[in-house]
């Protein structure tokens, strides 16, 4: 994986950081100097090429340079300056043929192949300043399921939001979104992304050169126009829609909304100043949450070392145990490489990767632990229905 020089001999920009008052809330002092993740979200279609080249041309007029990493494997052109380019690394058309995949089949895994070399991208990140840049944006494949939904997109957003500052930032084409049903999926959808992510948000009401976006913020702000709206439709889906934008009245409240034109450049100051008050956000609430849990399953993982290697020892006592221990089958063998479903099902190559980079410092959620016992239990039950057959082979 290479870098693209471009980044390199662009002149630093002089005063880059705010010093308004919020920065003193901020409570990591670290991440101040390094640069703030911008993670670009949003249906095909939504503008986030676009907006990511309006932004990266607006950020260079105000010789704040930004470091731009490009994630669409499947992308013809790239219309900015990018520092690094997925396409540099993964050959999804050649990926499509030698898994014998198809054109979604090719970008998930391509990004999955990706996301196995996501450290090489952190250790570059980290090297950089923001007096130097200010900003990494960063550019998602066309369909949002393939990052949002899948395993690479989660290790990419949680390595970028363990080191740095990072925003999330869904965009929504406002001209495709005047159909209230139509606004209330794209809504739910962004909702699901801000409580997995966890992270500080900020919803960009794209095109507006072509509709004004105040009608969204409108029925954001106020329910009944919203009600208004929807009363054209009668059918079940607008029922359902009505109950559904009562549910979402909370997460409204504390959205950040800015229109924007990716086409002529207008709310683009706006949207730096909503990315700045999700930075004091992500730094004074999200930070030390993070801290907290990461700290958390450090432990975990530390306890369950220890117990395992008890657990060794004690195997180390009985001789013949230990001779048996030595012949695996398939199903021990998984196990004991602590696999994951999603390690089993990338296949061999992808495993030995996956659990170099995971080694010592295994951060599970809950979720994936949940998943493990329960495979783990699975396991069992097979083995214990394996000795039950040779019982009876040799019976
Ligand atoms: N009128 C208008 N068109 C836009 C704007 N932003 C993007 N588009 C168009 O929307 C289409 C999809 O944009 P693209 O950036 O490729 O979307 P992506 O799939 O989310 O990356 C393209 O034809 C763009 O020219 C905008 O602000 N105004
Ligand atoms: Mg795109």
């Amino acid at each position: 994986m290479a870098e693209a020089s471009g980044g390199e001999n662009t002149s630093s920009p002089s005063a880059t950081t705010s010093t308004d008052s919020s920065d003193q809330a901020a409570s990591g002092d670290s991440l101040k100097e390094k640069p703030t993740c911008i993670l670009c979200l949003g249906m095909a279609g939504s503008g986030k090429t676009t907006f990511v080249q309006r932004l990266t041309a607006h950020l260079y007029a105000k010789k704040e340079t930004p470091y731009v990493v490009n994630l669409d494997p499947a992308v013809k052109e790239v219309p900015y300056p990018a520092n690094i380019d997925i396409r540099d690394s993964v050959n999804y058309k050649e990926v499509m043929k030698q898994y014998k995949l198809g054109p979604n089949g090719g970008i998930v895994t391509s990004l999955n192949l990706f996301a196995t070399r996501f450290d090489q991208v952190m250790s570059f990140l980290d090297k950089k300043q923001s007096n130097e840049f200010k900003f990494a944006i960063f550019d998602t494949p066309g369909q949002i399921e393939v990052f949002t939904w899948s395993a690479s997109g989660a290790i990419i957003t949680e390595a970028l939001a363990s080191s740095f500052a990072t925003v999330v930032v869904y965009i929504i084409d406002t001209a495709r979104s005047t159909n209230p049903v139509t606004f209330m999926s794209n809504m739910l959808y962004a909702c699901s992304i801000l409580y997995k992510t966890k992270l500080p948000f900020v919803v960009v009401l794209n095109k507006t050169d072509i509709v004004d976006h105040n009608f969204a913020v409108e029925w954001m702000q106020d329910f009944e126009v919203f009600e208004e709206a929807l009363s054209q439709d009668t059918t079940y889906m607008s029922s359902l829609t009505r109950s559904m934008s009562l549910v979402l009245d909370e997460f409204y409240q504390n959205l950040r909304t800015v229109g924007v034109s990716s086409m002529t450049g207008a709310g683009f100051e706006e949207f730096l100043k909503a990315v700045d008050n999700a930075v004091v956000e992500f730094e004074t609430q999200y930070k030390p949450e993070y801290e907290r849990l990461k700290k958390e399953k450090e432990e975990k993982a530390k306890k369950d070392r220890e117990d395992q290697l008890k657990k060794v020892q004690q195997d180390l006592g009985k001789g013949e145990a230990v001779a048996m221990e030595t012949i695996k089958t398939g199903a021990q063998a998984i196990e004991s490489a602590h696999a994951t479903p999603f390690h089993i099902s990338l296949g061999a190559d992808l495993d030995s990767d996956d659990d170099d980079e995971r080694g010592d410092e295994e951060e599970w959620d809950e979720e994936e632990i949940k998943e493990h016992e329960s495979f783990k239990r699975f396991l069992e039950k097979e083995k214990q229905k394996g000795q039950h057959a040779k019982k009876e082979e040799s019976g």
